[in-house]
């Protein structure tokens, strides 16, 4: 299939334009915007869903923010939202509408896909995964001989992992403490021995996700799972209590062994990476009730109207996407840290690798032609206050410039005398440094030698974002989530990519097969890889052995 050429990205009028302002502002320092214009930290901010960004310490003037914009009317942005938001196949390479946005669409609410309404189909689906919440919660639901349900363990690996394990973590403070749960996602055995350990097959419930239900490492350890509940139960027949799935695939959930009535469906029209809001987000039901789970997808909807409907000037997901883009294809900057003051959102950094990189890790566009610009930015962080002992020196004073989003919260879950806030005094103070830093006369000043002034003086300059919430509720993380989903998205449509496809994981996975069957056979046909791959084989096959 041809696609219509699109005008190249980089020949756009507001892109040149963008390149030019560049030129004029790229010398000019935080400290001068600042005081240039004193009522910036209250201007450059935006509120929607519960959540305040302030990206005034962010070296854009109000020429930069309408120049950014221009480019996203240029780049159709507005257009793509709508075409999403009514389910038109944007996922081009897989013929797909995107539709996650259907997962927290309100029952009264309709989207069509093909010119069926899909909203009560997702419905249906979360009606069930709340009743059977309940009973697991309860304990109504009980094993194979009786015994109550302690342990959930969630079997799946990429976006059936990573937003269930960062949920469940963001959200343990709602979660009902006589259940553990754990996640298995590694191919390496480990996962699932540690995961396991402990545990009684008696009292232990697995929950294996996958959408295609065909995923080599999440099979292989559902049927490890199996095995390690039969070596106890010894009846098949316990599969049923100990055993559902989340899956688009009936069919293999059927082969697998797992009867379709303790199987939660979801679509082909949900991306792994957009689906911990789906039957995905099972365990996170489990743990924290159908009630919280519903305020999840509460904010999750919250911030998709903001999206569809606010100006861009003052939509955060847009403000986000483009401040991002500014940085990632203007000043060269290569990655972004998101550096959440909080304990409890201690995975949310590895959950957003997957949707960005993952996203927006591509180099050709939509038309199919080679970009000549700069894609996704390598995501990457750790929560305040760790990282400042380790990493943000290279962020302060390196050669390199890092954007970065600070995440904090007004009011802790956990009171415990003045930790809240010295936590957030360090948020607040990083940011301050991190703009206007200190320079070499003011460390003088303090009578610190000459020689030594260089050392201890920033030079600031050094962008974030500060996202201010009142609190981490399942309504925030969903607000939050949705507000990085369509950041994503905003950066992808005006990269021209599709952010909605992931071929490049499939390269790897091919030859993982054959090498698999090399590894199995060993006195089979003559190695035909490069010489590097053969010697690291050989060598494995040989030392595997002792
Ligand atoms: C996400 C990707 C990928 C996927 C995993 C697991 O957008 O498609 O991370 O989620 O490969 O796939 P299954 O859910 O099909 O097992």
């Amino acid at each position: 299939m041809t696609r219509p050429m699109v005008t190249r990205l980089t020949q756009r009028p507001a892109w040149k334009a963008l390149e030019a302002h560049y030129q004029a502002i790229k010398g000019k320092h935080l400290r001068q915007f600042f005081a240039d214009d004193p009522k910036r930290g209250e201007r450059f901010t935006a509120e929607a869903a519960g959540l305040y960004l302030d990206y005034s310490k962010n070296r854009i003037t109000d020429e930069t923010l309408h120049l950014l914009v221009q480019l996203a009317e240029e780049c159709g942005l507005r257009e793509r939202i709508e075409a999403m938001f009514r389910g038109d196949a944007i996922n081009v390479t897989e013929q797909r509408a995107v539709l996650h946005i259907a997962l927290r669409t309100p029952r009264n609410e309709k989207i069509l896909v093909d010119g069926n309404d899909v909203v009560p189909g997702v419905h249906a689906v979360l009606d069930r995964m709340a009743d059977f919440s309940d009973r697991v919660r309860s304990g109504d639901w009980q094993g194979h001989t009786g015994k109550r349900i302690r342990n959930i363990i969630n079997i799946g690996i990429g976006g059936s992992d990573l937003g269930p394990v960062m949920a469940y973590e963001a959200l343990r403070h709602y979660s009902l403490p006589n259940l553990s749960f754990r996640f298995i996602s590694n191919v390496d055995g480990t996962d699932f021995v540690e995961a396991t350990r402990g545990l009684d097959p008696e009292e232990t419930l697995f929950i294996v996700c996958s959408k295609t239900f065909t995923t080599t490492e999440t099979l292989t350890n559902a049927h490890t799972a199996r095995r390690w509940m039969l070596r106890q139960i010894k009846d098949l027949d316990g599969v049923r209590k100990h055993f559902v799935a989340v899956s688009t695939n009936a069919e293999e959930v059927v082969r697998f062994g797992i009867d379709t009535a303790n199987m939660f469906e979801f679509w082909d029209w949900v991306g792994g990476r957009y689906s911990m809001d789906s039957a995905i987000g099972l365990s996170t039901m489990i743990a924290i009730g159908p009630e919280n789970f519903r305020e999840m997808l509460a904010g999750f909807h919250a911030m998709d109207q903001h999206f569809y409907s606010a100006p861009f000037d003052r939509n955060l997901p847009v403000l986000m996407g483009l401040l991002s883009l500014w940085y990632n294809n203007f000043f060269g900057a290569q990655t972004l840290a998101v550096l959440p003051y909080e304990q409890y959102l201690k995975r949310f950094p590895a959950y957003l690798q997957q949707l960005t990189m993952e996203s927006n890790g591509k180099h050709i566009t939509l038309d199919g032609s080679h970009v000549d610009y700069q894609t996704s930015p390598i995501v990457w962080g750790e929560p305040g206050t760790n990282g400042q002992h380790s990493f943000y020196q290279l962020i302060h004073q390196g050669t390199r410039l890092i954007p970065c989003d600070f995440i904090g919260f007004c009011q802790t879950l956990n009171p415990l005398g003045d930790h809240h806030d010295l936590l957030m005094a360090n948020l607040f103070a990083q940011t301050e440094a991190l703009a206007f830093g200190k320079t070499e006369d003011e460390v003088k000043a303090e009578g610190v030698p000459d020689w030594l002034c260089p050392h201890r003086s920033f030079e600031g300059n050094r962008p974030t974002n500060t996202i201010l919430a009142e609190r981490l509720t399942p309504h925030t993380l969903g607000a939050l989530v949705a507000l990085y989903e369509q950041s994503v998205f905003t950066q992808g449509t005006i990269w021209q990519i599709d952010s909605f496809d992931q071929w490049g994981v499939e390269l790897g996975k091919v030859l993982a097969r054959r090498i698999g069957q090399e590894l199995e056979d060993e006195n089979g046909e003559p190695l035909k890889h490069d010489s590097s791959t053969n010697a690291l084989i050989q060598r494995y096959n040989r030392l595997k052995q002792k």
